[in-house]
């Protein structure tokens, strides 16, 4: 399988980040709330080991409310500096975490005063998986289009400084893969939440696969929005079909369109609209 999903201005911007790096204070690492465990890029820790380390998990308006809860409380207790949800599409959810970084900013510039008698400014990088939301936090920590934003995975091609102030400013960087993603789990969790760009399978598999996996945690979503009763079926693709008959999606000559229906169930997925589910809750999986 011939995939790229580490294309070349991946391997440039963590080629030129090390340098960055150097004048870099924060690192704010946005992680996907719906999968937290698939989203961590594991070339991270290295990077940014010594840094003051921010975790924000994005887009938590579509994960589970109990499990993002939960998820930060074990997130803290690994050890980050600081560990908040955030819905980067909102400038409210946006405001409150602001708050919080602009605080830290603030402690890093008094040290630097109180120790060495300078007057610094405060830098941090946001960094992430494609697609975490990255150029639309910043955008709305700005409350202006600073950067390009859009519904698909890298949307940033290379890394770009935005100023608050003298005081503070931030880097939006590109969305940042790793080169031995080979785990299935995670190459389907990270496509189906379109941080990889669905190159790996034709739509009809990617459903049938994400319907296998998440059958359970799917079946209300599914049951209110298609009337179908995922239980009923030991073959994801007959799920398709039977969303397809309710939806009456159908090709010239009267034959269930799959194609269109497996569509339509990862984009309503994405969108929220099968309900706000997180594939990896923290429990299950520490189990
Ligand atoms: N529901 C929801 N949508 C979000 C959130 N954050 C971003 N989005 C949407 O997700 C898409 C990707 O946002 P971007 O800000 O471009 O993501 P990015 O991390 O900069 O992506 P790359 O530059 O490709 O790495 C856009 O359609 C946003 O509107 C969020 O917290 N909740
Ligand atoms: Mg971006």
């Amino acid at each position: 399988m011939n995939v790229n999903w580490y294309p070349g201005h991946m391997v440039k911007t963590f080629r030129l980040l090390r340098d960055d790096l150097k004048g870099v204070d924060i690192v704010i690492q946005l992680r996907d709330a719906r999968v937290p465990r698939s989203s961590v890029n594991p070339k991270f820790e290295k990077l940014f080991g010594d840094k003051t380390n921010i975790i924000l998990l994005s887009k938590a308006d579509l994960a589970d409310e109990r499990e993002n809860e939960e998820w930060i409380k074990g997130l803290r207790s690994d050890g980050a500096a600081m560990v908040m949800t955030v819905n980067a599409s909102d400038p409210q959810s946006v405001k409150q975490v602001k708050k919080a970084i602009l605080k830290k900013a603030q402690d890093i510039r008094r040290q630097v005063l109180e120790r060495k008698g300078m007057n610094v400014t405060v830098r941090a990088i946001v960094a992430g998986i494609p697609n975490s939301g990255k150029s639309t936090f910043i955008n709305n920590f700005f409350g202006k289009a600073k950067t390009k934003t859009g519904n698909k995975p890298g949307v940033t091609k290379d890394r770009q400084w935005v100023k608050e102030s003298p005081d503070f400013e931030i880097m939006d960087t590109p969305g940042l893969l790793w080169p031995d993603l080979e785990n299935k789990k995670t190459m389907l969790n990270l496509t189906v939440t379109n941080a990889i760009k669905n190159e790996l399978y034709d739509t009809v598999t990617l459903a049938s696969e994400f319907l296998r996996a998440y059958r359970e945690l799917l079946r209300d979503g599914m049951m209110e929005r298609y009337g179908v009763d995922v239980m009923e079926y030991d073959i994801p693709e007959d799920i398709i079909n039977a969303v397809c008959e309710k939806k009456s999606m159908k090709m010239r000559g009267g034959v269930n369109d799959l194609d269109r229906c497996a569509e339509q169930i990862i984009n309503d997925y994405r969108a929220g609209k099968l309900g706000r589910i997180t594939l990896e809750p923290i429990i299950r999986d520490a189990e």
